[in-house]
């Protein structure tokens, strides 16, 4: 898998505002918010797209959505809402090529998404 920033971030190469960390998961704000808060779930684990899951990261995956919950309880906008998106690949409009599970709230978010 080719180097993207987020595998920067991870070796702590370039700065993030990092708000949660464990053995597998690393979330940091989004440079370019676009909600109140919009924070990233990454794995420490590279993968590429979510089409590059294969059934034996089933369990990291989760981990990324387990996370963001935990996140929005302990921030205390779980029960106002929240929203979490994974974008794939051009059309879904992903540019950093290191999965990551966008987390956005502090606002009503409209859908359809654009
Ligand atoms: P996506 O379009 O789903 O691939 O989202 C990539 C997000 O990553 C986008 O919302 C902006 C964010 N981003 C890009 N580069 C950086 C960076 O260097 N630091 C941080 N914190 N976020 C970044």
């Amino acid at each position: 898998m080719p180097e993207t920033i987020f595998s920067r971030i991870l070796r702590r190469e370039i700065p993030a505002d990092i708000v949660f960390e464990d053995e597998h998961v690393l979330a940091f704000r989004d440079l370019h918010p676009q909600a109140p808060v919009h924070v990233l779930f990454i794995p420490k684990q590279p993968i590429a797209t979510l089409n590059d899951a294969t059934p034996a990261q089933a369990e990291l995956l989760g981990r990324l959505l387990l996370a963001a919950a935990a996140y929005a309880k302990a921030q205390g906008f779980a029960e106002d809402g929240y929203r979490v998106l994974m974008n794939c690949n051009r059309d879904g409009g992903q540019t950093v090529f290191h999965i990551h599970l966008h987390l956005l709230a502090g606002r009503p978010l409209t859908w359809p998404p654009g």
